[in-house]
């Protein structure tokens, strides 16, 4: 059964303006699918109660602005951590911290997610992720799964093609979807090609204050970056990303940045960048350290590739990179070392922007197009090397040999995948197990729930012989990307431990107090099960009161150091709501601007008596 069924949204669609091809999925329905074969997928992905699942999925949430955590094989949504956006249902967003994580924004648009690495290995610490939206970087911490840090980047505009790891977490590099003026400067596009920008931001992470940094920028040309992957083993000292519009179109993108024959891959050396900025060799401004690589000359090249391309990835072995081109059926392998000799030779066709140019000739290695594939958009590996390339106008998953370029397997899936993600997939060792199609299209697969449907991600069994669909779970928009680590790589904490130097905190009862300081009231309470104490010696130790227009400030500890006793604090009717985790100190700021009464509440179910786990805030009017 073969499915034409006109394009009606998607990556591609625009570009194709022609039809989108659904692949024959018919062996995946239990019509056609036998009933032992049903059986025996059902069991591949059941998890019994009390067991756990083999490996952790973090998949990006898109415009949600979040990270959603799954188990595999079970598929089971377990957790939705906020990065981006304001979230009521852990507070994030009104506490201090978070609140002031987030200034002044209110949603993102969370794209490619990517684990710390050490030695090109998932080290299980922590995860970066980036905002096209509002053009941010994100890092979140694997004990507690939070948002430790986030920064505007400043000059790269939506960082799509982000965020990829150097082996060592040395660099996390964010290069430009929107070339804009340095600065964000007005600048009417007719000059776009003189005035315009791509920068790229090289960004580095303080492992102990979990802070993120700015080390310094490149301003490329006035293209858009789309993918990017960092260089493994022989590699590691380079990274790789794709272009498109180097044309420089400043209008109807969709048919202008598709009229030159070939775009390019930027391919540079970190290190080279690195020594630059040591030496000084570079522009300051607005307040960042630039390269302008037309005049601080070294480390970053441009591999000519079939236009409009869209992933770039690196093999497990750092040898080759792999590019996909949208418009072009084929999937293009280079070789690094080819590479390096090119450069060595000064073997350059020419120059761009002051870029030199390697030839194609020189650095590719073969072109692989598999029949009747489309739309070649993202490569994974395997535990052997071999690569699988998602099809996202044939709506399937291709494997095939990069030493050969010889197709070896294809599995529908349903439908126009974007990105898969394999088991410990962007490292030098993947796992070989599991693959898991992050779908755009799910179509007829669920319940209907009106118009708009949600995504899919479908994971297939790559043990047998051939590739198998084993589950499908819908997913909300949008797995741009995933990765999927061992679970035994993650140690979370149980409970935030004792911090007796944290000025914040009151663990015993008696110790919790209210201060005034002129027109600020302080704070020092407890939550625990099933009360509020925020003043024991008071007459209501669970009541609040201040004058309208008193600055209020409310640190809350969470005494009960138990795992899951999480308890939520809650003004009705002021817009306030916070969460503390076991053992956790949190706080929340605010202007009582509001005169009146307002109870107020733990929003978390923590006992038998969490409806009784109320108090009040008392505001006195000034008149
Ligand atoms: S891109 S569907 Cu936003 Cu990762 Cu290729
Ligand atoms: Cu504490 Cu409910």
């Amino acid at each position: 059964m073969k499915k034409w069924i006109p394009a009606t949204s998607g990556l591609l669609a625009g570009l194709v303006a022609a039809t989108v091809f659904f692949g024959d999925f018919s062996s995946n329905t239990r019509s056609e699918a036998s009933d032992a074969t049903i059986k025996s997928n059902a069991e591949k992905v059941y998890v019994p109660f009390g067991e756990k699942d083999e490996y952790y999925l973090f998949a990006s949430g898109g415009h949600s602005g979040q990270m959603f955590i799954y188990g595999v094989p079970s598929m089971r949504h377990i957790r939705t951590v906020p990065v981006f956006s304001l979230d009521s249902a852990t507070g994030y967003g009104w506490d201090t911290h978070t609140k002031e994580l987030l200034g002044d924004y209110t949603w993102g648009d969370l794209h490619h997610p990517a684990f710390s690495e050490t030695d090109g290995d998932y080290d299980g610490k922590y995860m970066f992720a980036t905002d096209v939206g509002n053009s941010r970087a994100a890092v979140m911490n694997l004990e507690t799964f939070t948002t430790r840090d986030i920064i505007d980047v400043p000059n790269t505009s939506g960082p799509h093609c982000a965020a990829f790891v150097t082996s060592n977490t040395e660099y996390m590099f964010l290069p430009t979807r929107f070339a804009v003026p340095i600065g964000r400067d007005y600048a009417p596009l007719d000059e776009y090609s003189e005035k315009y920008r791509g920068v790229m931001s090289a960004v580095t992470f303080d492992e102990k204050n979990e802070k993120l940094n700015i080390a310094y920028q490149v301003a490329l040309p006035p293209w858009s970056y789309d993918l990017s992957d960092a260089g493994k083993k022989m590699s590691a000292d380079w990274a790789v990303m794709t272009t498109y519009n180097t044309e420089e179109a400043t209008t109807n993108l969709e048919i202008n940045a598709s009229q030159a024959d070939r775009d390019y891959i930027v391919l540079f050396n970190w290190k080279e960048l690195e020594q630059l900025v040591k030496d000084g060799n570079y522009d300051e401004v607005t307040g960042q350290k630039m390269i302008f690589p037309e005049k601080h000359k070294g480390g970053i090249y441009l591999v000519p590739v079939a236009k409009s391309p869209h992933g770039v990835d690196v093999t497990p072995d750092g040898t080759r990179f792999i590019a996909s081109g949208k418009l072009a059926p084929s999937m293009t392998v280079f070789s690094f070392e080819k590479a390096f000799k090119a450069i060595e030779n000064k073997d350059f066709s020419g120059e761009r922007n002051g870029i030199p140019v390697l030839k194609y000739e020189s650095v590719m290695e073969r072109e692989v197009d598999p029949e009747n594939a489309l739309g070649p958009l993202h490569t994974q590996f395997d535990d052997k090397g071999m690569a699988y390339t998602t099809m996202f106008i044939s709506s399937e998953i291709v494997k095939w040999d990069p030493n050969t370029g010889e197709t070896l397997d294809r599995v529908p899936v349903q439908y126009s995948p974007g990105h898969s993600v394999a088991a410990e997939g962007d490292t030098v060792a993947p796992d070989g197990k599991y693959i898991i199609a992050l779908n755009k299209i799910a179509k007829d697969s669920y319940l209907s729930v009106g118009p708009s449907h949600p995504e899919s991600m479908q994971l297939i069994d790559l043990t047998g012989d051939k590739m198998e669909v084993i589950q499908s779970a819908p997913v909300n928009p949008e797995p741009h990307y995933a990765q999927m680590i061992k679970a035994d790589k993650i140690k979370t904490i149980s409970v935030y431990p004792k911090d007796e130097n944290n000025p914040d905190a009151v663990y015993k009862q008696e110790e919790t107090k209210i201060v005034r300081k002129g027109n600020e009231v302080h704070v020092y309470g407890i939550a625990m099960r099933s009360k509020f104490i925020f003043d024991a010696n008071a007459k209501r130790p669970d009541q609040i009161e201040v004058n309208q227009g008193d600055k209020v400030i409310i640190h809350l500890t969470n005494i009960d150091f138990d795992q899951d006793i999480t308890h939520g604090f809650a003004i009705n009717g002021y817009d306030l709501n916070m969460e503390v985790q076991p053992g956790q100190t949190n706080t929340i700021e605010f202007t009582a601007d509001k005169a009146g009464t307002f109870p107020l509440y733990c929003t978390n179910f923590c006992s038998a008596l969490h409806q009784e786990m109320t108090g009040y805030f008392l505001v006195k009017p000034t008149n």
